[in-house]
Order: C-alpha cells, then sequence, then structure tokens
C-alpha cells in the first residue's frame, strides 16, 4: 500500500496543526509511521485519499455504532441543516433526543446535552460537587475521562501512550482533591473513605474501562462500588461515553444491573457529530443552572443538527420513531434486540477467531472483550487493569498492527484503545479480518 498523497498532507498538517492531528491518539505516536488520511467513509469500511480501503475497527472512537454514513442518519443531518445550523435557542430536536435518553436509560431522570464527552464528565464533576458539598473525587488509573484537568491524573487513553499520563499544564491544586486508585480492587475504595471521611463527593468510572485497551469490571466490584458510595453518602458517576447505548440499548447500566446517580455519554448519541450529555437523577440535575447554584453552559449544546443525527442514530439502533417528529410509533424492542444481537453475535464471532489466530501461530494474546468492544494485549497474563495492561508486549503490537493495516485492516493506533465494531460490519468482514491476523500473527 502507498500512502503518498496521506504523507504529503501530513507534512502540510504539522505546518498548521501541533503534532498535525486535532486529537493526540490520531497521530500513531504509539505505533510508529504517520497517520494517514481519510475523505470517505461508508459502512464498516473507510477510503484513506491514496485510494486504499481499510475494514475500520476504530469507528470515530466509538460513534459509528451503525457504519459510516449511515443513510438515515445522513438524510436526517442534510433535513435539519435546511433549516439552519445553530439557533441558540430551544429547538424541539434536544426535547426528542432528550426524551429518548431518559425512556432508554432508567437512571436518567433528566439530561444536558454538551458538545463534547469531556465537557460532560467536567460538568458531572462539579454538578457531584455542588450537590453534596465535598470536594474529593475518586477516579481509577488508566481511565480516562476527556482532558479535564483535574482528571488528567493517571488518565488512559492518549495521555497514557504518551508514557506521562499526568499532563503538563495542570497545576496541582487543581489535582489535589483527585483520589486515583487501581480499578477492580474493592479494598482501596474502602480504605479511601475511611482515610477521608465525608470528604469524598463522588466515584467516576468507565464502567467497563476501554482507554487503556478493554478489560472487565469482575463480578460484584461494580456493585461494591453502588454500595460504598451508598452507604458513604457520595454519588456514583459512570462515564458510559463510550459505553452508552452500545453495550446494552441502556449502556453498561443496564448489562450490569447498575443504578448510578449520574452518567455521562457522547459518541453514539450525536451519530457522528459533536455531542455529549449527562444526566440522572432529578433532584441532582436541578442543582443545575439557572434553576440551581451548579453553573454550566454551552453555545452549541443541544446543536439542532447534532441533534438530528443522535436521534436518527438511537432510532435506528432501537428500531423506534420518537413521537413529535413522525408520530406515535410503540417502540420496537425486536428490532433494537435484533442491533444489540447483531453486535453482540460479530464480536464473539470476532473473538473466537482472534483465539484460533493467536492459538495457531503460537502467539500469547489476552483477548478481551464485551459486547461489540475489544482488545488483543500481546500477554500471556491476564488484564484486568492498568498495571496488567502495561506489561503487554507493546513492540508485538506495533508489528501487529501495522501488519494488519498493510492487510487492509484497520485497528485502534495504540495498545491502550479499544476496538469497536458496527451493526454494519459483515460476517465476511470478521473472516477476512481473523485470516489476516492469523498471517500476521504468525510474523510477530
Ligand atoms: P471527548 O471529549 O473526546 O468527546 O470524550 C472524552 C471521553 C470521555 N470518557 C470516555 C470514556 C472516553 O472514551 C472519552 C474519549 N475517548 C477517546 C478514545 N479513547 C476519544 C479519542 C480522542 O481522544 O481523540
Amino acid at each position: 500500500m502507498t500512502r503518498v498523497q496521506s504523507e504529503k498532507l501530513f507534512a502540510e498538517a504539522l505546518e498548521y496543526i501541533p503534532g498535525g492531528v486535532n486529537s493526540p491518539v490520531r497521530a500513531f505516536r504509539a505505533v510508529g509511521g504517520q497517520p494517514f488520511f481519510v475523505n470517505k467513509a461508508r459502512g464498516s469500511r473507510v477510503w484513506d485519499v491514496d485510494g486504499n480501503e481499510y475494514i475500520d475497527y476504530v469507528l470515530s472512537w466509538g460513534p459509528a455504532i451503525l457504519g459510516h454514513a449511515h443513510p438515515k442518519i445522513i438524510a436526517a443531518v442534510q433535513a435539519a441543516a435546511e433549516d439552519g445550523t445553530s439557533f441558540g435557542i430551544p429547538n424541539p430536536r434536544e426535547v426528542t433526543l432528550a426524551r429518548m435518553m431518559c425512556e432508554l436509560v432508567p437512571s436518567v431522570q433528566k439530561v444536558r446535552m454538551t458538545s463534547s464527552g469531556t465537557e460532560a464528565c467536567m460538568s458531572v464533576i462539579r454538578l457531584a460537587r455542588g450537590f453534596t458539598r465535598r470536594d474529593k473525587i475518586i477516579k481509577f488509573d488508566g481511565c480516562y475521562h476527556g482532558h479535564v484537568d483535574s482528571l488528567l491524573v493517571k488518565a488512559g487513553s492518549g495521555a497514557l501512550t504518551f508514557g506521562h499520563p499526568d499532563s503538563a499544564g495542570v497545576p496541582a491544586a487543581f489535582t489535589q482533591h483527585t483520589l486515583a486508585l487501581p480499578y477492580n480492587d474493592t479494598d482501596a475504595v474502602e480504605a479511601a473513605f475511611d482515610a477521608h471521611k465525608g470528604q469524598i463527593a463522588g466515584i467516576i468510572v468507565e464502567p467497563v474501562p476501554g482507554n487503556a485497551g478493554l478489560y472487565l469490571p469482575k463480578p460484584g466490584y461494580l456493585e461494591s462500588l453502588r454500595d460504598i458510595t451508598r452507604a458513604n453518602g457520595a454519588l456514583l458517576l459512570f462515564d458510559e461515553v463510550m459505553t452508552g447505548f452500545r453495550l446494552a440499548r441502556g449502556g453498561a447500566q443496564e448489562r450490569f444491573g447498575i443504578t448510578p446517580d449520574l452518567s455521562c455519554f457522547g459518541k453514539v448519541i450525536g451519530g457522528g457529530l459533536p455531542v455529549g450529555a449527562f444526566g440522572g437523577r432529578a433532584e441532582i440535575m436541578d442543582c443545575l443552572a439557572p434553576g440551581g447554584p451548579v453553573y454550566q453552559a454551552g453555545t452549541l449544546s443541544g446543536n439542532p443538527v447534532a441533534m438530528a443525527a443522535g436521534i436518527a442514530a438511537l432510532e435506528e439502533l432501537n428500531g423506534r420513531v420518537c413521537e413529535s417528529a413522525h408520530g406515535k410509533a410503540p417502540p420496537s424492542r425486536e428490532r433494537s434486540q435484533d442491533s444489540y444481537a447483531r453486535l453482540e453475535m460479530l464480536g464473539a464471532l470476532l473473538e473466537a477467531g482472534m483465539r484460533d489466530a493467536a492459538g495457531s501461530a503460537g502467539v500469547a494474546v489476552q483477548f478481551n472483550r464485551c459486547g461489540s468492544m475489544f482488545c488483543a494485549y500481546f500477554t500471556g497474563e491476564p488484564v484486568h487493569n492498568l498495571a496488567d495492561a502495561m506489561k503487554s508486549d507493546r513492540d508485538r503490537f506495533k508489528k501487529y498492527f501495522h501488519g494488519m493495516l498493510n492487510e487492509g485492516i484497520y485497528l485502534a493506533p495504540s495498545q491502550f484503545e479499544a476496538g469497536f465494531i458496527s451493526t454494519a460490519h459483515s460476517e465476511a468482514d470478521i473472516e477476512k479480518t481473523v485470516k489476516a491476523a492469523a498471517r500476521v500473527m504468525r510474523q510477530l
């Protein structure tokens, strides 16, 4: 594969954009080489500016759960844009998407839109502190909640990739109230609450961490976080920016049967456009301005075009038609189950194939998966937290990444990111992927 046009574009990008990218993880720093430039995407595929085609398992880091350029989303965006791209005045679509989210996620009684997951997580921290009148927040090593100053402590995703989880430019005073603990360790959480009685506003957690690769909560772990926060008058904050509306109709909290106090969302609910959101118990959400004392705002929050994309995405995922725009239609759980059953089937097919590929190549791989999210760690040991993930062989991962890329398979360009499957991926895509993996792993 030649990528001459991408190389030219990257050289030009470096002149005008720091690192040549608008988000660090896109820079291929973790795997070496240069990023390619995409100018077309459809379904499970992306094409770069040199005409190379790839099966895409990054899916814009999660939003393209229905595949790229889904016709329903494109049509909804076109129709909305013709009526104007932003009003700064309430618009009907904000209400429709809010209602759909509240219907799909029982813990969400009220929801506020933002324009990114970072904003949602930043806002939920402020709201938790304002509601509880406490300052301290617990997060977990390797979890990433956007580039919020106070949460860039032992963060995952790009921060981890660069080997300095804490970022320059964040004064110590901004993180003094942030307690970073190991994930999947209930004793550490108990000890933190014992040491800081009455001071902890809440725990923010990715219920299934996808920013240090992917690892799962041990049985009972999320339940213990719920019990400990409730016993200590603190809030449980689920960061479902990545898992929301992906791991189940109602996200990870439905899949694992946990009711958090507040949740953050993003990615899927924007249908590929910039949307974040946070929501939860009405008594907490009503503390937000304008009615309450916790200030939170955003010029483009609830943007009508972005709302239209999110509505179309959730409608298509759940086979439901929102009442206000199209008249009444009973929610079609079958359709919803179609979408999530398909994601589960494709995920299981990929997992089985990748395990066979690693086994036949004699390569030690831990393939972690939850629904349509996955990660292949190059280690023989199980991966349950960041410390385990850090033991993976990153040189092997680099070779694997580039080998798969040259086979036309685009995986996340870092060992510390999750992969995603869409409903647009086919069984043939999965078969091509696992066959390529078998060839590539034999060369590692
Ligand atoms: P954004 O501000 O990037 O929309 O969302 C931040 C965020 C919050 N919470 C979780 C669980 C997230 O995964 C993210 C963002 N995810 C990364 C992928 N690891 C986005 C990719 C990027 O930074 O370019």
